[in-house]
């Protein structure tokens, strides 16, 4: 795992923390961008300490490709710990339009506040931050209503800070905030099998036969009737033999080709083609994540 961390090195942390911090004084409002199927393992654990004097809102995104029950559980949970959250997804446009009157939830008391003090209105700046590949760039493409940040799996450049009218009373920085993850093993095959980290990163291999513990305890139907499956093999490695048989994956020799039916299946999976899945649930993450 070690180079997995590879942008875990104190100062470049130290450096960027600071920048965010600095960032941050500028708004009223944090908005925090999450992968619906991993709301933990998407998560930097330095957020709260980073954006702590700062009104927040979590957006759930991705939220088509995730568990739609999962999710309604992580917003309760969210909720319950006094924070505002929002399930949305970029490419469908679902829910974007409901992320104005969310973020002005979260500023509740903030508007209270001004209004005590005879301010008008209600303006929000508001920044976006998440771990990279969360869909930062692509919502604020989509807020912005055209191409105007680059889409891609690199950081930004641009450091000139400019405003994106967003909505009628919503103005959001056009770069959003990077923050780096940092992960046990667990949550890397986590970000691994959501596709936002190389996928030379971690053993592939490795990464599906993990995930397929947790899918074929949570989603084995969903699993079965994917790979016409008559029963689920306890060995997750068996359950890969079994779909490349079916599938008439075989090397020379009859043997069975294990790697080709992991890269179908690790593609079905980020595909959506198994079904809408998520990695973590509420409740039952921390005790899967306590060492
Ligand atoms: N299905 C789906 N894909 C998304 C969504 N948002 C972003 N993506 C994809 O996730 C990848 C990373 O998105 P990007 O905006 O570059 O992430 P960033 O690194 O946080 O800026 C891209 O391939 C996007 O097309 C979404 O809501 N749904
Ligand atoms: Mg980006």
């Amino acid at each position: 795992m070690a180079d997995v961390n590879i942008n875990w090195y104190p100062g470049h942390m130290a450096k960027a923390k600071n920048e965010l911090i600095n960032e941050i004084k500028l708004v009223d409002l944090v908005i925090e961008i999450k992968d619906a199927r991993i709301p933990i393992s998407s998560t930097n654990p330095m957020v709260d300490e980073i954006a702590r004097n700062k009104p927040r809102l979590i957006l759930l995104n991705k939220a088509l490709m995730a568990d739609e029950k999962v999710t309604k559980e992580w917003i309760d949970y969210y909720n319950k710990n006094g924070i505002i959250a929002l399930d949305i997804d970029c490419i469908a446009k679902y829910n974007i339009n409901k992320i104005e009157k969310y973020a002005k939830l979260a500023l509740k008391e903030v508007f209270e506040k001004r209004k005590s003090r005879g301010i008008k209105g209600e303006q929000i700046k508001a920044m976006i931050i998440g771990i990279p590949n969360v869909g930062k760039s692509t919502l604020i493409n989509t807020l912005a209503n055209k191409k105007k940040t680059v889409v891609g799996n690199k950081p930004g450049v641009t450091k000139i800070i400019s405003w994106i009218k967003a909505t009628e009373d919503l103005f959001i920085l056009d770069t959003p905030g990077i923050l780096w993850p940092k992960f046990s093993d667990e949550i890397g095959v986590n970000l691994a099998i959501c596709g936002s980290i190389r996928d030379d990163i971690l053993n592939i291999d490795d990464v599906l036969v993990k995930s397929l513990d947790y899918i074929k305890v949570n989603y084995k139907d969903m699993l079965m009737k994917k790979y016409d499956l008559e029963y689920l093999e306890e060995d997750s490695y068996k359950i890969i033999e079994e779909i490349a048989l079916k599938k008439g994956m075989l090397l020379q020799g009859a043997k069975v080709d294990f790697m080709r039916a992991v890269t179908m299946i690790i593609n079905d999976l980020r595909s959506v083609k198994v079904g809408r899945i998520s990695y973590e649930r509420p409740g039952i993450w921390y005790l899967r994540n306590r060492k």
